[in-house]
């Protein structure tokens, strides 16, 4: 049997003030922050955690934000870098529907999806102060009819395949494959720990804590439906990475991500 291998694909970057990634705490200013996916290459099948960002949408939703994405950096670039196409993908995994994580959904017609179940309700009928954040909607035909952005779906795009499996609470998605459910960012926000064969296991925050600072201040992003639920999210990802002696992986902290093994340098 195969060992599970990670790939980090990177996605490009994108501008926020401090404020928002650092709520109510800053400095304020312009920071630039990586955004990537997360590639599980597991002997279960193949598992994308994440998807990243759409380079048309943020210019034409979010312009302000200043994405850069070469070629390499969108979905299919950046698979094509590790010698696969998106029908090598078997499962697509959304941490939550953040603009910045469902991006590239839309080349993953034949996967199988799963995300929480509250989380494509959430894309249909968001908090008025989510509009931004769940903007795009290309991943689903049932939440781009909701919010009235067909214009927004690939051809291709179909109820059936852009249809999700619910799953709710801690999981295991692959044998080794922990999934935490970590609310408070979006209702049904996820954090991962990957078992590995010849390394400590991988604890991948994603959005719960943006940054190494976020998760030791404990200080999350504006972005958010209960911050309260969020520090409580916090806590537990520390206490379950303490607990497996896990190191830690930032969703969108560019200090740490310029250490990340990127492209074909995979983690086993
Ligand atoms: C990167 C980014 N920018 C804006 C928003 C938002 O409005 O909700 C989440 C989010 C982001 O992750
Ligand atoms: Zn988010
Ligand atoms: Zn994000």
């Amino acid at each position: 049997m195969t060992d599970t291998k990670v790939y980090f694909l990177d996605g490009g970057s994108l501008v926020l003030d401090g404020f928002h990634i650092f709520w109510n705490r800053g400095p304020g200013g312009e920071v630039r922050f990586p955004s990537y996916s997360v590639l599980i290459d597991h002997p279960e099948g193949r598992f994308m955690i994440d998807t990243g960002y759409d380079y048309d949408h943020v210019m034409k939703v979010l312009p302000f934000e200043k994405p850069i994405q070469s070629k390499d950096q969108t979905m299919p670039g950046a698979l094509k870098l590790i010698g696969l196409e998106p029908k090598d993908i078997d499962v697509v995994f959304n941490s939550h529907f953040h603009f910045d994580h469902c991006g590239g959904n839309k080349y993953f017609p034949d996967a199988r999806k799963i995300c929480h179940r509250l989380e494509v309700p959430q894309a249909c009928n968001p908090a008025p102060f989510e509009h931004l954040g769940y903007s795009d909607l290309s991943f689903s035909v049932e939440a781009a009819e909701a919010r009235g952005v067909t214009d927004q779906l690939l051809p291709n795009a179909t109820r059936a395949n852009t249809t999700f499996e619910g799953v709710e609470g801690d999981f295991e998605l692959a044998k080794g494959v922990h999934m935490i459910y970590a609310p408070g960012h979006a209702v049904g926000n996820y954090a991962v720990m990957i078992e590995l064969a010849n390394r400590r296991p991988m604890m991948l925050v994603l959005d719960a804590a943006y940054t190494r600072r976020s998760l030791e201040t404990l200080c999350q992003a504006s972005f958010h439906i209960d911050p309260v639920k969020g520090i409580e999210s916090m806590h537990k990802i520390r206490k379950y990475a303490e607990d497996h002696d896990a190191e830690l992986f930032f969703s969108h902290d560019m200090e740490s991500f310029e250490t990340y093994q990127t492209g074909t340098r995979f983690y086993s």
